[in-house]
This record gives C-alpha cells, sequence and structure tokens, in this order.
C-alpha cells in the first residue's frame, strides 16, 4: 500500500502532532537570505544583477519585462488564451463581489460614523517561475490588486533563458503594470526597498519557495506582506458516502505540487478509508509526477485516517486548519457549519479543489501551516486600507461629553477633557 489507514485514537502524541506542526521550513536559510536582503538594500541593481548570475545562472539585460509579457499575450495559442481570459474573468467577478462600500450611520442622536476605504498605491506580487511557473498565480495575485483598484502592480518572476510564455502572458492579462525578470530573496527585497529600476511597494504577496518566504519573513515590519505561505495542503473529510475514487484525485492532485505538500482523507467509515486507500495505489501509478506525489504522501502531515465519529473527524480538521478543505459527505453543509478554519472550502463530488486553483473565480493563495486559524487568503480586502470617519452634532457631543472627560481625567489627560469641556461651554453659552 502506498498509504496505510491509520486509527485516529491510535496516533500517539508525537504522530498527532506531526500533523498540526506543519511550517514552511524557512529557518534554515535565514541568515543567508538576511545577507541578500541587506545587500539589494544597499547596492540595488547591481545586486539584483549579481544574485540573478550567481543563483539563476542568467545574466540579465532588461530587468524590466513588462513589454514582452505583451508580446507573449498576442503570440499565444488560441485556446490557451481564452482559458487565461476566462480564468481571469472569473476571478474579476467574484473579487468584484467583494468590494466594500463606504458607509455612514448614525449610532446615537448626532452621533454619526461610519468606514471609507481606499486602496494601496503600489502592490507587489510574487509569482513563481521554473518548475512551478503557475500561471494561475499570476491571475490570483494581480487581479484582486487591479480590482481594488491599486494604482501601480507590479510583478516578479524569476528570469529563465526562455521565460514561460503562458506565464507571461497571464501577467498581462490579469493587468500587470510593470513586470520584472527577478526571482528569489532578491526579488523580495528589490520590491521591499525599490533599486533603480525596481519601483519599492507596500505590499508584498504571492507564493514561492522558502527562500521567498523567508526572504518575506526578513522584510515584514518594512513592508507588509500577505501571509507566510509553505506547501499545498489538503484535507478531505468523507463519509461513507464518498466516492473513495475521487477522495484519492483529490489527495494526488496536491500531492503533485511539491514532494512536501501534506495531504490528508479523514472519514468514520472503515470501508472508505480502506477504499481511498486502494484508490491511491491505483491512481498514483498513473500520473506524471509520481514521484513526487508518493513524497507528498509519505510526509509525517499526510494519512489516511479513520475517525470513531464525524464529529471526531470534523475536531481533526479543525485543529489541521488546512489550505484546502474538500467535504464529500451526505450531509455536507452541517460539516461545513462545525469548521471555522480552512482556507478553501469545496462541497461535493462536483467541486474539485483544481477549479478554485485555476477557473471558478475563489482565490488560491491560500493560508497553510495552521494560518486559517487566524487568516483568510488573497481578496480584495488583502489590497484596501480603511479609515473610520466621524461627526459630532452638538447634541452628539453632550450625549457622550461627560463620558469622555471622565475617562480622559482617569488617564490623567487633561488636556484631551479640555477640549471637549472648551466645546461644551461654548455650547452653554450659545443656549443662554
Ligand atoms: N493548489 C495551489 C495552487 C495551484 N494549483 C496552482 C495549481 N496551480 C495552492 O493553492
Ligand atoms: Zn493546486
Amino acid at each position: 500500500m502506498t498509504v496505510d489507514v491509520r486509527d485516529l485514537a491510535d496516533l500517539g502524541p508525537g504522530d498527532r502532532a506531526a500533523f498540526f506542526d506543519r511550517d514552511a521550513g524557512i529557518e534554515a536559510v535565514r541568515g543567508d537570505v538576511r545577507e541578500i536582503v541587506d545587500q539589494v538594500r544597499e547596492e540595488g541593481d547591481v545586486a539584483i544583477r549579481e544574485f540573478t548570475s550567481k543563483f539563476d545562472d542568467v545574466e540579465l539585460g532588461n530587468i524590466t519585462i513588462t513589454d514582452d509579457c505583451e508580446r507573449a499575450y498576442e503570440e499565444l495559442d488560441a485556446a490557451l488564451l481564452d482559458a487565461i481570459e476566462t480564468a481571469v474573468e472569473n476571478v474579476r467577478e467574484f473579487h468584484e463581489a467583494q468590494l466594500p462600500d463606504d458607509w455612514r450611520d448614525e449610532f446615537g442622536p448626532g452621533r454619526e460614523l461610519g468606514r471609507r476605504f481606499r486602496p494601496l498605491e503600489r502592490v507587489g506580487v510574487y509569482v513563481p517561475g521554473g518548475s512551478a511557473a503557475y500561471p494561475s498565480s499570476a491571475i490570483m495575485g494581480v487581479v484582486p490588486a487591479v480590482v481594488a483598484g491599486v494604482e501601480h502592480v507590479s510583478v516578479v518572476t524569476p528570469p529563465a533563458d526562455e521565460l514561460n510564455p503562458v506565464t507571461l502572458a497571464a501577467i498581462h492579462a490579469a493587468g500587470a503594470d510593470a513586470v520584472y525578470s527577478v526571482g528569489g530573496a532578491q526579488a523580495i527585497a528589490g520590491f521591499a526597498y525599490g533599486t533603480e529600476t525596481i519601483t519599492r511597494v507596500q505590499k508584498i504577496v504571492g507564493p514561492g519557495n522558502k527562500w521567498v518566504t523567508a526572504a518575506k519573513a526578513e522584510v515584514r515590519g518594512d513592508v507588509e506582506i500577505d501571509f507566510l505561505a509553505g506547501p499545498s495542503e489538503i484535507v478531505v473529510v468523507a463519509d461513507e458516502t464518498a466516492d473513495p475514487d475521487l477522495v484519492a484525485a483529490e489527495l494526488i492532485a496536491q500531492a503533485e505540487h511539491d514532494p512536501s505538500t501534506s495531504v490528508v482523507a479523514i472519514t468514520d467509515d472503515a470501508e472508505t478509508a480502506e477504499a481511498t486507500a486502494t484508490a491511491v495505489d491505483e491512481q498514483v501509478d498513473e500520473r506524471e509526477r509520481e514521484e513526487i506525489i508518493r513524497a507528498g504522501l509519505d510526509n509525517d502531515a499526510s494519512g489516511i485516517l479513520l475517525a470513531r465519529s464525524m464529529s471526531e473527524a470534523i475536531l481533526f480538521t479543525e485543529e489541521y486548519a488546512p489550505e484546502h478543505l474538500s467535504i464529500l459527505a451526505d450531509d455536507d453543509e452541517s460539516v461545513l457549519e462545525r469548521i471555522d478554519s480552512a482556507g478553501s472550502v469545496f462541497l461535493g463530488s462536483n467541486t474539485p479543489v483544481a477549479a478554485g486553483d485555476y477557473a471558478s473565480g475563489t482565490n488560491h493563495v491560500l493560508p497553510t501551516n495552521g494560518n486559517a486559524h487566524v487568516t483568510g487568503g488573497l481578496s480584495v480586502e488583502t489590497f484596501l486600507r480603511s479609515t473610520t470617519v466621524q461627526r459630532l452634532s452638538a447634541d452628539g457631543l453632550e450625549e457622550i461629553g461627560e463620558t469622555i472627560t471622565t475617562l480622559a481625567d482617569a488617564e490623567g489627560l487633561e488636556a484631551h477633557a479640555a477640549s471637549v469641556r472648551r466645546r461644551l461651554e461654548g455650547l452653554e453659552s450659545d443656549d443662554s
């Protein structure tokens, strides 16, 4: 068997913890990354070129490749272009539905409060390249920023002798304003501090390898980031009605991303668990990326788990807080009802995770490593900031004046209280 079925109740504390202690694996490279970041910060483009030569084995001509993206778009095969346009359109529509309206309301007599939303001005999107060149990630990073109204959306993507034309075309279709042929920690540093060529941004988003993620951790504080994303993850919660072939297909699909992907199926039904293990065995041989898949299935945070009840399966899933959650169960809505922590949820047998990875419209840049306990994936809000606004009428100020002055006095901030009393006194003399 490629994957054994394990009883959840029999897992020792160490085995159980392995499922929950996933991390992005960046500690080992933090020191090296710090040096790269510091050098780019000091030397700008010179350091960008030096590190690109050293790590990517490419002597950069133009760092800026915005026009190349447009050309790739114009020259792309019609079927691919159509797929990219459909994906962009669906992602755009779903994200447009997220745009919040500015609002004001009266919360008490003469006390008007509200919120306004404005886009960030300059953001940077990291689009992975190399063996993990994902045109879809270009769409997922750039489109929400454009929808939010960000004025300058720039993209970095690693250089290569032959850049992936589909990725370049997708970057253009998604609406990026500037594109740079730089990858790794040096690209993140370029975004964070700016160089002669690269425009400094206010926020950096998008997934990357551990060098990229470590660099995001390094520059965080000087620049906003989305989150530190690790390898892909999925939990499939299945009951006895689930088709084991589909459960297996979901595990295998995400496992093909990376050898360190974590994939879990959990069910309360022994037959479903065994049949899933058999289906994984059968399917894995047929897959092109079999070796990567096998490595993923073998991870400590991967496995087919048999729970004593659906409740136990749900509690495990909640603690896992997976990036992707597929629910293949008769009453999937009531399973969903009991789960708060997951990046993106896929309900029912017609909803493969690949739909969200590529084209249904939801975002695939999602929290991993249990971060779904505290955050969601990329959205329009990632690229907005909010401002509160208020106006008090005379009545409104009189109503809360004493509350303010009492608290200000208690804090010893007499001038705060005075700024209120001066107005209240003015109001009294207006009355007389
Ligand atoms: N499942 C990945 C995204 C992706 N899948 C890109 C295919 N291409 C992380 O959510
Ligand atoms: Zn995927």
